[in-house]
């Protein structure tokens, strides 16, 4: 691929507002935007989804920074790249670190698109140039949390995820059905529950719900296998499914009957398609999660969302649901629920430098 250099930037902004989880609320993203440039100045992007802190994941933005530093960009060094297909098997060695490895292939994949002039969609064989979009309500104000369905029913989402604990799951889901009883929506627990509560779930297995977002522990199969076997509600997992392999189980096990796939939590684009593929087969259901991602990995979820598997519209929402400004140009913007695809080469989207030089908290360039 005549690779040139590979340069990383730590970027850190804001939230428009805090996003509030069972288990965190995050006020400021961090951010590893990674460059891939080739000799004739083409340049991939890549964005590691990692947080600053292990509540979602283990991998933080410091050993995100660590492992791309002292493993994967030396061992990509090493070797003469000619397809990003050659990376998962380059990277083998190091075992984990699913979000420092995807952020770094996502970047060749942009590069290796744009060096073939297609989109990376296409490359991928995505079946469709628009995507549906979800997003995500994540308020324990149930007051602010009506404001901002209002704002996105007005951009016509497909799809609305609120986020719950057992202590509010009922009374805010009861509120909303109340209001809005044929909304298309569904809650995210982020393992905040355990078999203990298994009376709120069941409470909640009647509101018509289009699925419950782990509701158990993010290694715990079997207990989510038990439980989906009490309730009608499919259970989806997301922290759960850290690998292909545990898609595998997963869908062997029976613990839910839908994945929420997120490209850096599984490495990357090849494992996710592999994910994808291994789903259809096994008829599970999927959609493409979210990170509350800057524009370049929205633009990689917007290109894997694309692929057949993809039934459910994922949380996909436009740069505006975080950012005051966003990295890439245009933004990611839904309207009437949906995000059309760029036809331009790789990401299809170009990068604001003056507003990635100003987010930028450091900068390393590695040749
Ligand atoms: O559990 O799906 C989750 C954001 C950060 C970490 C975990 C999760 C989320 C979201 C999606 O809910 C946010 C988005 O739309 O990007
Ligand atoms: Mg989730």
């Amino acid at each position: 691929m005549n690779i040139h250099s590979i340069t990383l930037r730590l970027i850190e902004a804001p939230l428009k507002q805090p996003f509030v989880t069972a288990l965190n609320t995050v006020m400021k993203r961090e951010s590893i935007i990674i460059e891939v440039r080739d000799i004739n100045g083409l340049s991939g992007w890549g964005e590691v989804v990692a947080f600053s802190s292990p509540w979602y994941t283990e991998e933080t933005i410091t050993t995100c920074m660590y492992v791309l530093k002292e493993h994967l960009i030396p061992l990509i060094g090493k070797q003469i790249i000619t397809n990003p297909d050659q990376l998962q098997s380059i990277y083998g060695i190091v075992r984990g670190h699913h979000m420092a490895k995807s952020g770094l292939e996502c970047a060749f994949w942009d590069l290796y698109a744009k060096q073939q002039n297609v989109p990376l969609y296409r490359l991928f064989g995505g079946t469709r140039n628009e995507i549906e979009a979800g997003v995500v309500i994540a308020s324990n104000d149930i007051g602010a949390a009506f404001e901002q369905i209002e704002e996105y029913m007005e951009a016509g989402y497909k799809r609305y995820k609120i986020k719950i604990n057992p202590k509010t799951a009922i009374n805010h889901v009861e509120k909303l059905r109340l209001t809005y009883p044929e909304l298309p929506l569904m809650v995210d627990a982020n393992s905040s529950f355990t078999l203990a509560d298994l009376d709120i779930l069941i409470q909640l297995d009647e509101f018509q719900l289009m699925m419950i977002e782990q509701p158990l522990d993010h290694d715990d199969l079997l207990q989510h296998r038990l439980l989906q076997s009490m309730l009608k509600t499919p259970i989806c997992l997301d922290e759960s499914i850290t690998s292909v392999q545990m898609a595998y189980n997963a869908c062997e096990l029976g613990s839910g009957q839908v994945i929420c796939v997120k490209m850096g939590r599984v490495g990357g684009w090849k494992a996710a398609i592999n994910i994808h593929d291994y789903c259809i087969k096994k008829n599970m259901n999927l959609w493409c999660g979210g990170m509350i991602e800057f524009g370049i990995s929205k633009a990689h979820n917007a290109a894997l969302a694309s692929l057949e598997g993809f039934q459910i519209p994922g949380d996909i929402s436009s740069s505006s649901r975080f950012w005051n400004e966003d990295i890439i140009y245009p933004e990611i913007d839904v309207q009437k629920g949906k995000i059309i695809l760029s036809e331009k080469p790789g990401i299809g989207y170009g990068i604001n430098f003056s507003v990635l030089e100003r987010l930028s908290k450091m900068k390393e360039i590695f040749k």
